[in-house]
Formats: C-alpha cells, structure tokens, sequence
C-alpha cells in the first residue's frame, strides 16, 4: 500500500521518493508521511542524498483534509508530533535532503519542503499556507522552520490573508534557493546529487548538524561550537588528503 503513493527508487547513493497520489494532489495522508520515514530509516545506511519529488502537476496538496475531520484535541497533537518526526528526521537525518517543487506546494506541502536542505522550484511552482482558510494552524514545523526563510512578517501575511507566492517570489523571499523551467527540476537535482555525493563525509556531517544548533546558540557557545568543529574537521584523513591533493595541483578549483 504504502509503496504506491509513495514510489522509491535508488540511483547509485541517492534515494528518490515520489510521492505518488497525482489524483489527490499529493495531498499526505498517514499513509505516506509514515512511508516517508520508513523509507529513509530503510535506505539510510547506503544513502548519500535523498531526493523528494512529486508524480502529476504538484509537489503537494498539503495535509489531507479528510483524515482531519474526526481528530480531538488529543489525537491532533499525537498528529502533530509525528509530523513533527518525520519533519526532524528529513532535517536531521545526516543525509541532505533536496526537494524539488511544481504546481501546489502549500501547508504540509510546504512543510516538507523546508524541512528538507535544499529546494528547487520549477516555474509552475506556488505558495500558500491555506491553514488560515481551513480554521486550523500549521502542524509540521511550518512555523519553527518557514519564517526562518522568509521572515514572520511574510509567513503571518501568507496565513492572514491567504496570499499565495508563485515561484519567482518563493525565490526572491529565499523560500527556494534555484529555479528552473518546467520539467527540469529533477535533472538539476540529479545532478547536483551527483556532485554533493563527493563532499567529505564530517563536512556534510557538521553542516546538517552543527550549523543548524549554532544558530540557536548564543554567540560564545556558537564561537566554541564552530572551533571544535572546525578542528575535528581538519583532523580527518578525508581532510588531509584533500587538501595534499589541491597543494600538488590534482583538486578541482573553485567552480570547476
Ligand atoms: C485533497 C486535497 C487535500 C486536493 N486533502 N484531498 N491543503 C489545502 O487546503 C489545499 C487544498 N487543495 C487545493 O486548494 C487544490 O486541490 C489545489 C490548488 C492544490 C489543486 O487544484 P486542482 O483544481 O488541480 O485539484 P482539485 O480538483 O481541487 O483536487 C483534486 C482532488 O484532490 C479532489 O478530490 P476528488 O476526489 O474530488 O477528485 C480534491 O478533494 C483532492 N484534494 N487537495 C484532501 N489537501 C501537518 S499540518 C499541515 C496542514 C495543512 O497542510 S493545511 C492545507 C491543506
């Protein structure tokens, strides 16, 4: 069941998840925001970059409204943190996460895309925090991680007055670090797997783990956090190979 909304595909060390429920705007049910964890808990040992991707004209619909109707207070907030999971394990997981977005990609939608490292929207790509409309709230890290992008005066004005962002906006508020045409998200993102794959493990270690704690540290701890970081890092033989490689003319240079 859970294999047909959301398809799984290895290339090489990177692991695509599609979700695959075109006919409901990939709106997530249970179903698949579980598939989702399992699938990174399944593939994590051989994985060096996940892909999250979408079949049909949407990245997502968001929550899917009709398992909401029947919840009381308690079985939302059950609901609510495991999103909360899944949303940490995409964010925290150790693998970079690249998201690529068309079409709706609106409240759980857009949930799952901050939580994941790097985002590239195509041109058909929009916006939308629709919670407001629905009398609900956001309840998968929207609002620890969107404002973090694009400012809570941005988020606030999204779920106040419905506003939707289309794809150049999303882009020039820093909600999506590229842009591309139609169609042609995936490639760029199979590309750019492909070069991410080759980083030094403790270096993508310390960026997905380290750089998100030293922003919520104050700035002595975050001082000491980046030192020992620094210095663990500079101490691998990864390091010191890359480095002897770049000195005796055999690295590739900035940009290459
Ligand atoms: C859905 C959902 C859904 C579509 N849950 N079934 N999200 C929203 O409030 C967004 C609601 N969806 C829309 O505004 C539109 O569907 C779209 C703009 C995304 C796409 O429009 P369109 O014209 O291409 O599709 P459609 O005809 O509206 O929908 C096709 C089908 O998908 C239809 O079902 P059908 O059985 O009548 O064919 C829709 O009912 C169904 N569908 N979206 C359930 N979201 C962790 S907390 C996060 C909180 C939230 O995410 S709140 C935001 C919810």
């Amino acid at each position: 069941m859970s294999e047909s909304i959301l398809v799984t595909e290895r290339t090489g060390t990177t692991l695509l998840l599609k979700l695959n429920r075109p006919q409901k705007r990939n709106a997530v049910n249970d179903d698949l925001i579980l598939a989702i964890e399992k699938a990174i808990d399944a593939f994590k040992a051989e994985t060096k970059v996940i892909i999250i991707h979408a079949e049909g004209e949407h990245f997502s619909a968001g929550l899917d409204l009709s398992e909401l109707k029947e919840r009381n207070s308690k079985e939302g907030l059950e609901h609510s943190r495991m999103w909360h999971r899944v949303m940490d394990k995409i964010q925290f997981g150790a693998i970079p996460v690249i998201a690529v977005l068309k079409g709706a990609c609106v409240g759980g939608g857009l949930e799952i895309a901050t939580a994941s490292h790097i985002r590239i929207a195509e041109e058909s790509a929009f916006y939308a925090l629709p919670e407001g409309m629905r009398g609900i709230f956001v309840g998968g890290g929207g609002s620890l991680r969107i404002p973090k992008l694009i400012g809570t005066a941005a988020m606030t004005d999204m779920m106040l007055t419905g506003r939707v962002l289309n794809a150049d906006e999303g882009y020039e508020k820093g909600l999506t670090q590229y842009l591309v045409e139609n169609g042609k998200g995936l490639k760029k993102a199979m590309e750019m797997a492909e070069r991410m794959a080759q980083n030094a493990e403790m270096t993508t270690y310390a960026v997905l783990q380290v750089l998100p704690k030293i922003q919520e540290a104050s700035h002595q701890e975050a001082s000491m956090m980046e030192s020992l970081t620094a210095a663990l890092a500079q101490d691998s033989p990864e390091a010191k190979k890359r480095l002897r490689d770049f000195l005796e003319g055999k690295a590739k240079k900035v940009g290459e």
